[in-house]
């Protein structure tokens, strides 16, 4: 086989073939010893009704496997959800490093993403306040390399050795296991005020970024400053993103609430749908490159990890795209077994002396070494390079792989020195060779003690409602902390980000406001904000709510309208099965008030129907309250337009309605579906 094809897209589709179970249909049941079996309802007994026995050994595997089912969940990131892809790159970057995936524009590289909730366990819910991971795995002809990131581009802490103290005070409370899936407790916010550094991060938590409207919909951020190593061994620093083809959107914290009661799962069936109806999800990768010789040259460290680089001072380079297009097989045997490991980097990619990186460098293998209980984990199908690997590992529980012969150890002459090391030409990573010298310390960096400019920074590039989102979370949050000195000590602590923001939430928690002394920082970054982020009707999901005798044309026009737009429309009503329109027609209901929420739909339109009996009117009118309250766009024609008119709702902005004739009336409507929402609708 040609160099050039041996690896690509499908490399790892095809490795994975051969790991695949035969299908079942018509195969006789058998044990795991391959023994076909009789009988699989009754268990073994001396008598119909006397005491089962021991020698039952098709009992025994059965109830012995199910007992042994589940492993240790993620001690963060436990809920997760993944799916496979390519990433294709357009331009090479081998002026920056050697990495053989960057190199060649015609070279897609197959990639494996897990995306998770930062908190809550295994079966909590989708959509609380939280950090989202982000993390990918490449399976490169040299190897994998694990960008292991997050929605967030900052981090709680600067160590490392504090990131069981950050988790622990998130995490339920250990006496009671209570709050799940929430950082709304005291001993959070407790850890959030003794630990200032935490500033920044936490102002992205109280925003819209921490409540994603879709894995498909949010950034990537390596987090870290690696660093790009080319062929002649010069360096560049360098910070990853991800940018999401269709903007990174959010839900609204009222919505979030509420879809984790009516759909827990609500963000992961968003992309398994989403990658069935071949809505492929979609992220450029981006590059921001800072040269050595500029290591000192900005006002922060660029080895703290509660910084950003601002992208309007390093502007982030636009390199590939990453498509996500086929779900998994197995939850378990892909989405749980996976194991990411930011120390996972192939020749071109290195590491810096960030603290926060090098104490995840030794994080990951340690807990996998749990959670997928020995050292054997690369070689499950989801874990296993494309590439081959050769060394002198042996043994182990679960191991798989069979060597042959007798040398296990290096340096032989038994097997010709096999396997043998190879030098950087041929290869072989060597780490780079970056000058350090020091006295042992354990100590903070001087350049480490900013906490808050980029908190005020993060602050002042929100747009109104962004900021006012901010606002109530933090009094959200803690309005649930039970101390007063915790609050109080919050809103001392974030008066040095904002005054004006501190007294506001002070105000709710009935705490002293602060002194009103300004921070200094006037800077703002735009790309923060995601005001400015691209604003798409495609792919964004519509609830038609119709009933018997609902005007037949109004309601074609509209789905056709819609699906001409890349819009997923799922018709509502108050039963499932065909509704009736005036004009004899009919349409399949595939959804009812009772299932779904307005909170499951981006937008509504409320087309009535002249049979709609009392309840069928107060459940609209309730749908069509709660998707305004949301701030989301809504079409009413006919009864939908009378219903509307009778709640007096105290604003039209977004208001999308039509008593029949209004030209134009549908594609008002996709382009207020493309604007997401109406946030300066009035909804008090
Ligand atoms: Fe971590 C999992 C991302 C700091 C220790 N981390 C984990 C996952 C993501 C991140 C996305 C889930 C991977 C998956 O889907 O399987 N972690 C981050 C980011 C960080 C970060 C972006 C800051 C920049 N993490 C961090 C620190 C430590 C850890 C400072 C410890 C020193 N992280 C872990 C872990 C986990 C983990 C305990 C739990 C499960 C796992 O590794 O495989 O080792």
């Amino acid at each position: 086989m040609d160099e050039e094809n041996k690896f690509n897209e499908n490399s790892k589709n095809e490795q994975m073939e051969q790991f695949r179970s035969a299908d079942n249909e018509d195969k006789a049941m058998t044990t795991n010893q391959g023994l076909k079996i009789s009988e699989d309802e009754f268990s073994l007994k001396a008598g119909e009704r006397g005491p089962s026995l021991i020698e039952d050994f098709h009992f025994r595997e059965k109830m012995t496997h199910f007992d042994h089912e589940r492993i240790p969940e993620r001690v963060v990131h436990a809920r997760g959800f993944a799916a496979h892809g390519e990433f294709e790159l357009y331009e090479s970057m081998k002026p920056y490093t050697k990495a053989k995936f960057l190199q060649n524009p015609k070279v897609k590289t197959p990639v494996f993403v897990r995306f998770s909730t930062v908190v809550g366990s295994r079966g909590s819910l989708d959509t609380p306040r939280d950090a989202r991971g982000f993390a990918t795995k490449f399976y490169t002809e040299e190897g994998n390399y694990d960008l292991v990131a997050n929605n967030i581009p900052v981090f709680f802490i600067q160590d490392g050795i504090k990131f069981p103290d950050v988790v622990h005070a998130i995490k339920p409370e250990p006496d009671s296991e209570m709050p799940q899936a929430s950082a709304a407790h005291d001993t959070f916010w407790d850890w959030v005020s003794q630990n200032q550094e935490s500033a920044n991060m936490i102002m992205w938590l109280m925003s819209d970024r921490a409540i994603p409207r879709s894995f498909r919909m949010m950034e990537g951020f390596g987090v870290h400053t690696f660093r790009l190593v080319n062929d002649e061994g010069k360096a560049h620093f360098v910070k990853f993103h991800w940018k999401p083809i269709l903007g990174t959107h959010s839900l609204v914290w009222d919505e979030a609430q509420k879809l984790g009661g009516k759909d827990p799962d609500f963000i992961r069936r968003d992309l398994w749908d989403a990658i069935n109806l071949g809505n492929h999800a979609e992220y450029e990768l981006g590059v921001q490159i800072i040269e050595e010789k500029d290591e000192f040259a900005f006002d922060f460290d660029i080895l703290d990890a509660t910084k950003i680089w601002p992208e309007e001072d390093v502007p982030v380079r636009i390199i590939g795209k990453m498509t996500l297009n086929r779900n998994v097989d197995n939850f378990f045997a892909e989405t749980e077994q996976v194991a990411f490991h930011p120390g996972n980097v192939v020749p071109g990619i290195d590491f810096t002396n960030d603290p926060l990186l090098q104490a995840r460098l030794f994080s990951y293998t340690d807990t996998q070494l749990l959670r997928l209980g020995g050292p054997n984990f690369h070689e499950l199908p989801i874990n296993r390079p494309v590439c081959p690997f050769y060394n002198n590992q042996r043994d182990g529980f679960h191991r798989q792989t069979i060597n042959k012969g007798k040398v296990s150890y290096h340096n032989n002459s038994l097997a010709n020195n096999s396997p043998h090391t190879v030098n950087e030409a041929e290869g072989g990573y060597v780490h780079y060779q970056e000058k350090v010298e020091g006295r042992k310390v354990r100590a903070r960096s001087e350049s480490f003690k900013d906490h808050f400019s980029h908190a005020t920074l993060f602050w002042n590039s929100m747009s109104e409602s962004e900021k006012q989102h901010i606002v109530d979370a933090f009094r959200f949050e803690l309005s649930k902390v039970k101390s007063k000195d915790i609050q109080q000590n919050v809103v001392d602590m974030f008066a040095n980000v904002d005054v004006e923001m501190a007294t506001s939430f002070a105000k709710t928690l009935n705490a002293t406001p602060p002194s009103s002394q300004k921070p200094t920082v006037t800077k703002s970054s735009p790309a923060l904000s995601q005001e400015n982020t691209p604003k798409k009707a495609t792919t964004r999901k519509v609830a038609v709510v119709i009933a018997d005798g609902f005007h037949g044309g109004n309601v074609k026009e509209m789905v056709e309208a819609l699906q001409g737009a890349g819009v997923q429309v799922a018709i509502l009503s108050d039963k499932l099965g065909p509704i009736h329109s005036s004009d004899g027609k009919e349409i399949e209901s595939m959804h009812t008030f009772l299932t779904d929420g307005s909170v499951a739909f981006d937008a509504v339109y409320i087309a009535g129907g002249a049979n709609a009996d009392k309840p069928f009117k107060e459940n609209a009118k309730m749908f069509m309250k709660e998707a305004f309250t949301h701030f989301k766009p809504i079409a009413v024609t006919n009864e939908g337009k009378q219903w509307f008119d009778e709640q007096q709702l105290s604003d039209e902005t977004g208001i999308i309605s039509d008593v029949g004739e209004t030209t134009g009336f549908a594609s008002q409507f996709v382009d207020a579906i493309a604007s997401h929402r109406f946030w300066k609708r009035n909804i008090s």
